[in-house]
Order: structure tokens, then sequence, then C-alpha cells
């Protein structure tokens, strides 16, 4: 019972149960994992794949012939377990050179070490079959309001971004471009900071039907926002090409917990969305393990991760078939012709059907949609007394 398999579209970042336990009063709490070992791991658990960005799998600075070694011994482990690399993505952000931002970096030499970092990593990412590639701009913000440079930003970010796009397709490549809003952290204010903002700013760019968006259960919480409707939005623009799922209080810095250990309602009704959505993408996890564990607390960590989704898989299953909700629902969404039929396309005869129609506002304000009990019962499914 709720064993992960491959096909339920698992995955982690080597970044994520990799995690050292570093935090910005911290030191590293658990020593580095070797990636490889890190595939094998997941495999075991049932997982369909592990993503990263460039300096998780070749640190920075590695010579070309160690690079070449690393990238062989990690695809020999990808062939011996099966497990994918669905996506990759450069890390923009932990080079100090970035500490001003990368492709919004008010320095041309910063913008381009930036730029020629993503198209490496777009090689890497194609020898290691990506087809998925995340941009979290998490440098591309200020603290600082009086350079003007919020004016500026958008030109800088898409033109990094045609250009990357124009790569992949010129290389042949064929990477879908995933981007990635999140409110602050590290910045203290991040430009690209909503999954509305995110989609409004793509369709700026040269190739729009090449990207859409990466968007974070934390992220959106963070900034108080629902991410169930979030997510909807972005499923009915076509544009949900990845999806990081994990836990997180509201108003506080980045938790990154492990998804569904907070907000369970929210991850039921996250899970019911998804799973009725047709998303055939990964349910990558990108959170990481308490700073208090130790290595099997990591593997803990992932195996409950996985294990409450499939978990709030079949609960939310179990709702939507429970005869109760589907009469509740029914009567919710109850449908009248005659209303009905003075809505959609407009037209001059509608208009004036519509002025003259009784609408029977009486019954209109006294009507009750049983909220109250719809939410009860999803409720007592959360609590495992129903059904
Ligand atoms: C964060 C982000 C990152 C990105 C990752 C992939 O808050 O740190 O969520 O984990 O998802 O860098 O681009
Ligand atoms: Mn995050
Ligand atoms: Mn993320």
């Amino acid at each position: 019972m709720y064993e992960p398999k491959p096909e339920h579209k698992f995955t982690f970042g080597l970044w994520t149960v990799g995690n050292v336990g570093r935090d910005p009063f911290g030191d590293p709490v658990r020593e580095r994992l070797d990636p490889v070992y890190v595939v094998h791991k997941l495999a075991e658990l049932g997982a369909y794949g592990v993503n990263l960005h460039d300096e998780d799998l070749i640190p920075r600075g590695t010579p070309p012939a160690e690079r070449d070694r690393i990238i062989t011994r990690f695809k020999k482990a990808l062939e011996e377990t099966g497990l994918k690399v669905p996506m990759v993505t450069a890390n923009l952000f932990s080079d100090p050179a970035f500490k001003d931002g990368a492709f919004t970096s008010p320095d041309p030499r910063v913008r381009a070490y930036a730029l020629r970092k993503s198209l490496e990593t777009m090689d890497l990412g194609a020898e290691l079959g990506a087809r998925i590639y995340v941009v979290w701009p998490g440098r591309e913000g200020a603290e600082v309001e009086a350079t003007g440079k919020a004016r500026r930003v958008w030109d800088w970010l898409r033109e990094a971004l045609n250009f990357m796009i124009a790569y992949s397709e010129d290389q042949g490549y064929g990477y879908r471009f995933a981007l990635e809003p999140k409110p602050n952290e590290p910045r203290g204010d991040i430009y690209l900071a909503t999954v509305g903002g995110m989609l409004a700013f793509l369709q700026t760019l040269d190739r729009p039907e090449l990207v859409g968006l990466n968007p974070e259960f934390a992220h959106e919480t963070m900034a108080g926002l629902n991410f169930v409707h979030a997510v909807a939005q972005i499923l009915d623009m076509g544009k949900l090409f990845h999806i990081d799922l994990n836990d997180q209080r509201m108003s506080r810095f980045d938790q990154d917990l492990r998804f569904g250990s907070e907000n369970l309602k929210a991850a039921f009704f996250l899970v019911d969305l998804l799973e009725s959505s047709g998303y055939q993408g990964p349910r990558h996890f990108d959170a990481h393990a308490l700073r208090t564990e130790e290595e099997e607390g990591v593997w803990d960590f992932a195996r409950g991760c996985m294990r409450t989704y499939l978990i709030l898989k079949e609960k939310a299953q179990a709702f939507r078939e429970d005869p109760e909700v589907q009469d509740l629902l029914k009567d919710y969404y109850r449908e009248d012709p005659q209303a009905l039929s003075l809505l959609g396309p407009y037209s001059k005869e509608k208009a004036e059907a519509l002025k003259r129609a009784e609408l029977p506002l009486d019954t209109l304000r006294r009507r009750g949609y049983a909220l109250e009990r719809l939410d009860q019962i999803a409720v007592e499914y959360l609590l495992g007394v129903r059904p």
C-alpha cells in the first residue's frame, strides 16, 4: 500500500536529498552524499527521477577531464537503475559573482557569465536526457531601489531567456522552459515574485509556446497566496511544465518542509487538482530533511513525501466518488436552462433578453450552498474517519 513506483513520476533534486542542512546561522550537519549513491538510493525507494543543478553534479572549477569522468560514472548509475533526469537547472545564486543578480546584474560581464553557465547546463542536461529546463531567478531581485533597476531588468531577463531558448532550438535539445517565481529570499525582494507575474512575463518572450511555469508550494504560501488557485490558473493556460512540491508555514522564511507536513488540507486539494488535471509531468519534491536528521532521516523524509502524496491521492479519489459529495456538488452547480440561455457569447438579442428576464432575486438571496457540510466531509476524510 502507498508504495512509490516509477510510474508515479516522483522526482527529487540532488540538492534536496543531498542537502547538508546548512542555514544562515548554522554550519552543515550532514556530509555531502555522492550523486551516484543518491541515484541508487532514490531508485530503491521507488522514485522516477533525479533533477540537478550543474554544480550539484559538477562542482565549480572542475577540470574538463574530471567533468567527463563524473558524467560517465553518473550515467552508468542511471543506466543501472533506470532512473531518469527529467529536469536540469543552472545554479545562478551560489557564486559570489551573482551577489547583485545573474541575468539582472548591472555588470554585463556577470550577465555574460550567467548566460554561458546556462548554455553549459543545457549541454549537460541534454547529455543526461533532460527535456525540462528550470529557471529560478533567485538572485534577480534587490534590497535597494535607488538604482532604478526595477525598470531595466525586464529587457535583460527577456534577452537572456530568448537567447537560451534560441540556443536550445539551434542545438536540437528540445527543452521546455519552466520559470519558477518566488517572492523573496535570498534577495529582499525578487522581481518575478508570483505565479501571476510570471505568466504575464512569459507572454513577452519570442517563443512563449516553449515557456511555462515551475510553481512551488512554499513560494506562493510565503506570499500568503493560495497555491491551489495558482496551479489552477497555470493549468488553465496550459503552462504547468513542472511543479515543486513541499510545505511551508505562511509568512516565514523558505522552510522547504516535507510535503504535506504542514498544510494538509491545501496538500489534499492540490493532489486532487493535479491528479484530475491530466498533468503528466514529474511530481518533484523541492524540500529537504530537517536539520535535526542524519542520513536515515533524509530517507525517512523522502519516503514521507511520496507516501503522503499517494495517501492523499487515494483520499481525494474516495472523496470525489463519495455519493454524498456528489449529491452536494450536483446541487451546488445546479443548472437552470433559462438562466443558462442568457449567458455565453454576446449577441444583441441576448443582451436584450437579459435585461427583460425575471431573475428570482428573493430566492437567490436566501439560497444556501451547503459548504459547511461539504468541507466537513473533506476534513473527515483527512482525519481518517471516513469512509
Ligand atoms: C529555492 C528554490 C530552488 C529552486 C532550484 C531549482 O527556494 O531555493 O525553490 O530550490 O527550485 O534552484 O531551480
Ligand atoms: Mn524554494
Ligand atoms: Mn523550487
